[in-house]
């Protein structure tokens, strides 16, 4: 740490506003805890020093006034009292053991577990759910890439990711990086890709976004119409023999069936749905399949606009019939530390388990998430398997789930309802108990989003200042929880803590003796660890407790790429080694370094080999000929996207609007010709109504947005005191607009891109 001499003192951490996680340095102001200066940290290995705006404004998180600092509790009357830590969970812990024992655990429903930021806190949750016999659970991985993981499941039993910084073609589908980040450096990265004569970029998005400006084909699709134009691209490739025959014939099943459904797509047609001109698109299929590699990333455009799932089974068959895969610049198969994907990403991969489907909808459960947009219908329900009680852990859902209005009389209606989070959200506010929890900034904090290739970066983050006084970590509130649901007691903890004292090695066996003894401890192995093993680490670092757990099945799973990183341990060595490197490196750190060949050794299919065959999504395809995405109600003539990435927006986690630098009102994009049509100018206010709700908002009109599409922006809506301690809301909260019903068919994903519309000018009166 360069300057501490000086009292110019700077602590490595990361900023937490997506899921890039790009390393920072803080200095702090003369308080000890707010952030008076912040810079990119260049010993971060992945990020490199690289920021975007968002991080250097980190003190309106850090410094909200809108933190918690007491448990609370609701009283009858429905207002809130504070009460102290042993109240609090030891009320919780009764509550939720008696909704367990009256209705089953399965009847207690966990939400979240973490942001764009804190994985590490959230890892201890599934102690505390397996004390109270939890069987259903949710997070916003279910409102968007519960599709993809379900397609990858079944065709490469493991997730896959883009390696954009080698590609020769880079492929953005509904994604703009641009503003959302989710490749390394990702301004670096666009403009490097778009100054190399060499390299092309291909952009799927139907507005002119930052990336699309920099590419080199882009195809500015209709809303909602991808399915047709990503068939369409496939079908060239087929067509056109553009396969790459001699790699499939070696590693791919299914080739013939889908070649089959694809040579039938009649290209000029599709085109036409999807608004594309065919000569584009079939250049597009050609520069794919003339690269010596493609890189390709698929978000929200897709995975939360209509046929999402047959969209990401598409963009799949694109990568994959060219052979792009397992090779420099092209997909591949990341390490982790901690899988996010969960086993769920294997479901179907051959296997012959029946897939897991939620108690009351019996929607599909895809690793072992249940959609997000059947939670209201799971509780607002006479059905006896209905949830009763729900736990929600640093995710909003009153605000970011789909019909908000109907989110909340759902949680209104549980029995109990506990909100542990920093802040007091939408979602906290219909709590029967809020817990506090400390800032990612003062507690280790990690995320899991580690996806980095060759060299995969993982980064334990220290604390950067104190806990603000009255709150707890994650782990704390979990282990207290476990303790007071009777899960393990000092008789558990003291001959695992005096093991820990003699070494790790002694406690590893003790831990096994005393899991393999009493099994129902394994099951709250986390907040057993943080206590037991937890208190020996270094630096008060109790919570990386179950990274220890984490390093070791790293170590066993991918032995030699960690060896590559620089590791020379042989068995447990190794992972102890990973442990202590992880614990000792503030920055970040390498911890996997993998050769392309490696991505074979993870394919998790029965077979071993790439799986293209899948007849629901098959049968599907073949449906769209001779059809149009629909969304064409004259009641709502145009297509909203609710919830769009921009400069400043990040999620709801930072809940301050004078935190957004531009756009402080969050307005609503308008193509040049519909606000002619409607007599709307730049700034002018407007009502939007969709079938569900309706709000008024500001416009902006914008040459980026094609005709019949209108976006606004995620995250806003939410309240936030002002000076006098008087909240206001700044924005429109975009799922006052959305309703659950529209949904993908096979995994419930919803679709927020594709809001059917309509906007109608506001007299401003007066005169
Ligand atoms: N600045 C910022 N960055 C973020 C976040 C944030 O809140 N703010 N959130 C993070 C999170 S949680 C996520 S999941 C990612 C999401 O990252 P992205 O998916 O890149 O974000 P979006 O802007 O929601 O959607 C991407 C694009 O989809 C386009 N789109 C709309 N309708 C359609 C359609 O029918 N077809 C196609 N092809 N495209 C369509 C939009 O025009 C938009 O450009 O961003 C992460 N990064
Ligand atoms: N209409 C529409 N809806 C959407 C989207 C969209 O594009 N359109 N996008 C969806 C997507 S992709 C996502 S990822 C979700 C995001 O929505 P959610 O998953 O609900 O998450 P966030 O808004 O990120 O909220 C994170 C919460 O964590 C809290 N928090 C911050 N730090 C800590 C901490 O250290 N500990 C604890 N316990 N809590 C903390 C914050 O105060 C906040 O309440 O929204 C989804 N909803
Ligand atoms: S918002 Fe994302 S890209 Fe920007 S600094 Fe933070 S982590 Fe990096
Ligand atoms: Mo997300």
């Amino acid at each position: 740490m360069t300057g501490t001499e000086t009292g110019d003192h700077w602590r490595s951490t990361a900023c937490i506003l997506c899921e890039s996680n790009c390393g920072i340095e803080v200095r702090l102001g003369v308080d000890g805890r707010s952030f008076e200066r912040i810079r990119g940290d260049k010993a971060h290995p992945a990020s490199q020093g690289y920021t975007c705006e968002k991080a250097l404004r980190l003190d309106r998180y850090q410094s909200s006034r809108d933190r918690l600092t007491s448990p609370l509790r609701r009283r009858p009357d429905g207002t809130f009292e504070e009460i102290d830590w042993d109240t609090a969970i030891s009320g919780v812990a009764e509550r939720l053991a008696a909704v367990r024992d009256t209705f089953g655990g399965e009847s207690i429903f966990y939400y979240g577990g973490g942001g764009q930021g804190n994985h590490l806190g959230g890892s201890y949750w599934a102690a505390t759910r397996r004390a109270l016999g939890s069987r259903y659970r949710s997070s916003a991985l279910a409102q968007e890439k519960t599709g993809e993981f379900w397609v990858n499941g079944r065709m490469l039993g493991t997730g896959v990711r883009g390696e954009f910084s080698e590609a020769e073609v880079s492929l953005f589908v509904g994604k703009n990086p641009w503003q959302s980040h989710g490749i390394p450096r990702a301004r670096t990265t666009l403009k490097e890709m778009a100054r190399d004569p060499e390299r092309s970029m291909i952009v799927i998005d139907p507005r002119r976004t930052e990336t699309a400006d920099l590419a080199d084909i882009h195809l500015q699709v209709r809303p909602g119409s991808d399915a047709w134009c990503l068939a369409a691209l496939g079908a060239v490739l087929v067509q056109e023999d553009l396969l790459a025959h001699r790699w499939l014939d070696d590693h791919v099943d299914g080739v013939a069936e889908v070649s089959a459904v694809l040579a039938d797509v009649p290209v000029a047609d599709y085109c036409d749905v999807a608004g594309v001109p065919e000569a584009l698109v079939r250049d597009a299929a050609r520069r794919i399949a003339r690269a010596s590699s493609v890189a390709v990333f698929e978000d929200l455009g897709i995975q939360m606009s209509l046929h999402s799932t047959l969209c990401s089974y598409l963009e799949k068959l694109v990568w994959l019939l060219t052979g792009n895969f397992a090779k420099p610049g092209a997909q591949y198969v990341p390490t982790s530390i901690v899988d996010l994907t969960g086993s769920g990403s294997k479901a179907g991969a051959g296997s012959k388990k029946a897939e897991p489907v939620s108690p009351v909808v019996g929607a599909r459960i895809v690793s072992g998430l249940v959609p997000c947009n059947v939670i209201a219908e799971e509780i607002l329900t006479h059905h006896p398997a209905r949830y009763r009680a729900m736990i929600v852990e640093s995710g909003n859902p009153a605000h970011s789930l789909a019909d908000s209005q109907r989110m909340r009389q759902a949680l209104a209606a549980l029995d109990v309802v506990v909100v542990i989070d920093v802040a007091m959200t939408e979602t906290a506010r219909l709590a029967d108990y809020v817990l506090p929890a400390s800032g990612q900034f003062e507690k280790y904090e990690s995320t899991f989003f580690n996806f980095e290739f060759p060299r995969n970066v993982f980064h334990l983050r220290h604390p950067v200042c104190d806990p603000l006084p009255g709150t707890l970590s994650e782990p704390e509130i979990h282990a207290r929880l476990c303790e007071a649901l009777g899960a393990f007691g000092p008789d558990d903890i003291e001959p695992l803590r005096a093991a820990a004292e003699q070494g790790r090695a002694a406690f590893a066996e003790a831990f096994f003796a005393a899991t393999a003894a009493k099994p129902e401890l394994a099951g709250v192995a986390p907040a057993l660890l943080y206590r037991t093993l937890g208190p020996t680490l270094p630096d008060g670092a109790d919570s990386a407790a179950v990274l220890w757990a984490a390093a070791h099945r790293a170590a066993a799973t991918y032995p030699d790429a960690i060896r590559r990183a620089g590791f020379d341990g042989e068995g447990l060595e190794l992972g102890e080694q990973l442990f202590d490197a992880i614990l000792a490196s503030p920055s970040g750190l390498t911890f996997s370094v993998d050769g392309p060949d490696d991505c074979w050794t993870r394919i998790g299919t029965a077979t071993g080999r790439i799986n293209l065959d899948l007849p629901d999504l098959l049968h599907e395809l073949r449906s769209l000929t001779g059809a149009t995405p629909n969304g064409t109600d004259p009641a709502f003539p145009l297509v909203l996207s609710a919830g769009e990435r921009r400069s400043f927006t990040a999620n709801t986690i930072v809940r301050d609007p004078a935190w957004r630098r531009k756009d402080r009102d969050g307005a609503l994009r308008i193509s040049v010709p519909d606000a002619a049509s409607l007599g709307l100018d730049d700034g002018a206010t407007a009502r939007l109504t969709t079938e569900r709700g309706s709000a008024v908002v500001v416009v902006e009109v914008n040459d980026t947005m094609q005709p019949g599409h209108v976006s606004l922006p995620n995250g806003l809506g939410v309240d936030y005191p002002g000076e006098d301690g008087v909240r206001t809301v700044v924005g429109v909260a975009p799922n006052e607009l959305t309703a659950t019903g529209a949904r993908d068919p096979f995994v419930g994903t919803p679709w927020h891109k594709h809001v059917p519309a309509r906007l109608e000018p506001v007299s401003t009166g007066g005169g």
